[in-house]
């Protein structure tokens, strides 16, 4: 089906909008703005390797799960040891970009590294987006 994949090919970035094929969230920290960095990529939850994660790599993050500003870039698994694909490695990021996959780096899933350098971040911003469950 070529007007398939033609079709695809051409709407990609409006159809990754609306269906991400990418996400990213913060795992085991207080609260959804701290914690160990994992990517969903090809229907996979997976980390991130902390060879050259830095300050620039965290705001990265930071900022697409508007959390704010970076305080902490974590390395050798602060959060806990991740499971499963370690998608990302040798990231380096100007800081600029609007999400982590943008950022150079190792091809994904590209890597030398296991779960025990796995990166955390630790933004500076407060939840926002979730309810409180809970009264004042
Ligand atoms: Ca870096
Ligand atoms: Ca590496």
């Amino acid at each position: 089906h070529s007007w398939r994949r033609a079709f695809w090919e051409r709407n990609r970035p409006r159809l990754e909008r609306l269906v991400p094929l990418r996400r990213v969230r913060l795992a085991d920290g207080a609260g959804r703005c701290a914690g160990r960095v994992e990517i969903y990529y090809q229907g996979r939850w997976g980390t991130v390797c902390d060879d050259a994660w830095d300050l620039a790599d965290a705001a990265v993050v930071c900022r697409q799960l508007g959390c704010g500003g970076a305080l902490e870039a974590a390395s050798s698994a602060r959060f806990g040891e991740g499971s499963g694909q370690i998608w990302m490695d040798g990231v380096n990021c100007s800081g600029a970009e609007a999400a982590l996959w943008d950022c150079p780096a190792e091809a994904w899933g590209q890597h030398d590294c296991g779960h025990k350098e796995d990166v955390g971040v630790v933004c500076s911003g407060q939840s926002q987006l979730e309810p409180r469950l809970s009264w004042p």
